[in-house]
């Protein structure tokens, strides 16, 4: 059975009024993320990871290095999946409820965590990607290089902001603070990250 990408979660063209062009997605949903799927059904065609979940793929390849392409693809696309939901129309705003409050216990205040998530995201160096995760039931904010994700350390992930280049440079260019700034205020999907955080 082929690994499928699952469709966007709104329209190319719904976070336009939010700082995120239509063509952002046709590039990087409709040739970067389908590349990725693509490229891990050609490598895995025929063998035993064929059959197994994306998420089972992601954490046997990774603890076996003759097997770190399928892992570069299979987490690009479980990462891009998951980035897409961490985005909405008319997003950003403050947590609610327990999320909310487990962010203040555990960075001090809102405006804490977004000083240590925009920190992360804007010194990942090179490529890579910033997260919030749920560490044995602390909040923490981590960053990632290239493919590499909270799933692939047995941690659980709540939210993350791609920042490889290709993801801000149609709309941001070479500002990636501006980007990040942008993602808190305006996309970002507390209700992604609150149901994420109720899942056992
Ligand atoms: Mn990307």
């Amino acid at each position: 059975m082929a690994f499928v990408q699952p469709p966007l979660p709104f329209e190319k063209d719904a976070l336009e009024p939010f700082g995120m062009k239509a063509e952002t997605f046709e590039y990087h949903y409709g040739k970067h993320h389908k590349a990725y799927v693509d490229n891990l059904n050609k490598l895995t065609e025929g063998t035993e990871l064929a059959d197994k979940s994306l998420e089972e793929v992601i954490k046997i390849s990774f603890q076996d290095s003759s097997k770190v392409g399928i892992f570069n693809n299979a987490a690009q696309v479980w990462n891009h999946t998951f980035f897409w939901n961490s985005l909405k129309p008319q997003g950003g705003g403050t947590p609610t409820g327990e999320l909310a409050a487990k962010i203040d216990k555990d960075f001090g205040s809102f405006d804490k965590f977004k000083e240590e998530f925009s920190n992360a995201a804007a010194t990942q160096f090179g490529s890579g990607w910033s997260w919030l995760i749920d560490d044995g039931g602390t909040l923490k904010v981590i960053k990632t290089p290239n493919a590499e994700n909270p799933l692939a350390h047995g941690k659980k992930a709540l939210l993350t902001l791609d920042v490889w280049e290709h993801a801000y440079y149609i709309d941001y260019k070479n500002a990636r603070p501006a980007f990040i700034k942008n993602f808190l205020e305006n996309l970002v999907n507390w209700d992604f990250a609150a149901e994420n955080l109720a899942k056992a």
